[in-house]
């Protein structure tokens, strides 16, 4: 039996970051749909991500992506979090938009491109201290699109070699949390295209640098779970950038494509100590609202995260490790499965009620009137989006 005590309080201190670009407008190639109310700037992006921590309670952590987020004073920006009570998160330092990147960022060719990317990466470092955060996150859209267009080897090199600079300049309590991508943009090879090249860099690097697994980030089939027991129990696994896939980086929210593989995937978090804030793990959602209302939309991630979660904490640790002792294949599974069949919603509902929330945020943002508000204020100006 598991102790009921012990998962609530698990739940209670579990907690989620929400991203900044997930408030603004998004599309793909095709199109973007603008929303009425959207975000002009990086501070009304604070102010709906506060809004999905006020109603769940566990999302008090703000990712921005620089420079879509950029700001004369990074301090301020933070105090202004401060206020609305939430702090800012990762630094998403965005490599991939300038021209000067067409055949890479830190991987270019071009060394006057390579210095320009690192520089870019150092000053992100810089809005780490100025706004007190711990983690700088690093996605490359670097890679090549045709056989013979790079040369491999010499483009990890020059990865290294940028990570290398970038990681001297951390001070003790910073982190590098490496990303990696199969593909997109680059069609042939990306550069960091998985866990283990990611692993790789991390281990040379040093303690400060962890792996960030981003959930739409692999091929089908990949079994992303075994993924996260390996880099948790080799003390590399940094973070979560949650969200759903069908087909390929689709960036939909989390737990709504496949809730049976989140369920796995924080079953071997739990498993491995993850949800103790002692191993580093940060949960992120890293999503993009194209055509429903994001801050409810952001909300129902959460609480999607927070269903695995609980589903998970109710494994019978003792009875899966026996059946898989005795050999017992159907009862192990058995423990895992019924797990996963639990309805959760009541327990969750219980403890939002316990913390002075009410039981479904969605609703209560629906009931609040702030949707409307948002609407009637947020009028001229430019609305955030990509690129913004
Ligand atoms: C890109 O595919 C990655 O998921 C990155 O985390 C990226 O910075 C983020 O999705 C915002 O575009
Ligand atoms: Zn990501
Ligand atoms: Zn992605």
């Amino acid at each position: 039996m598991q102790d009921i005590e012990a998962v609530r309080a698990a739940l209670r201190a579990q907690r989620i970051e929400t991203p900044s670009w997930a408030y603004g407008n998004s599309g793909t190639r095709f199109k973007v749909f603008a929303q009425e109310g959207v975000p002009r700037d990086p501070y009304e992006k604070i102010a709906d991500a506060a809004r999905v921590h006020a109603l769940t309670g566990v999302a008090p952590l703000v990712s921005l992506h620089i420079p879509w987020d950029r700001v004369d004073d990074y301090a301020h920006l933070a105090a202004h979090a401060r206020d609305y009570g939430v702090r800012i998160g990762a630094i998403n330092a965005n490599v991939f938009q300038d021209d000067a990147y067409r055949l890479g960022s830190v991987t270019n060719p071009d060394a006057r491109v390579r210095r320009k990317a690192v520089h870019h990466l150092l000053a992100c470092v810089d809005v780490l201290d100025a706004t007190g955060s711990r983690d700088l996150k690093l996605w490359f859209a670097d890679g090549t699109n045709y056989p013979g267009q790079g040369d491999i080897a010499t483009r990890q090199a020059y990865l290294a070699e940028a990570l290398a600079e970038v990681y001297a300049r951390l001070s003790a309590d910073q982190r590098i949390l490496l990303e990696y991508k199969l593909f997109e943009p680059a069609f042939y090879m990306t550069d960091v295209p998985d866990w283990g090249t990611a692993y790789a860099h991390c281990l040379e690097l040093g303690p400060q640098a962890v792996v960030c697994v981003d959930t739409g980030h692999h091929a089908p089939g990949t079994n992303i779970e075994f993924i996260v027991a390996f880099l948790l129990s080799r003390g590399r696994l940094g973070a979560f950038d949650f969200n759903s896939r069908f087909y390929a980086d689709d960036d939909l929210m989390v737990g709504a494509a496949d809730p049976f593989q989140l369920f796995r995937i924080m079953h071997e978090v739990v498993r491995g100590g993850g949800l103790d804030p002692a191993a580093g793990v940060n949960f992120m959602l890293d999503q993009c609202h194209n055509i429903e209302p994001k801050i409810p939309a952001q909300i129902r991630s959460v609480a999607n995260v927070q269903e695995a979660t609980a589903k998970a904490l109710l494994v019978d640790a003792e009875e899966l490790a026996a059946a898989q002792q005795a050999g017992d294949v159907l009862a192990a599974n058995a423990v895992l499965m019924d797990a996963y069949a639990t309805d959760v919603r009541p327990l969750l509902r219980e403890l939002r009620e316990e913390q002075g929330l009410a039981p479904d945020p969605v609703a209560a943002y629906h009931a609040s009137g702030y949707a409307e508000r948002i609407r009637a204020e947020r009028v001229g100006g430019t609305q955030a989006g990509w690129g913004a």
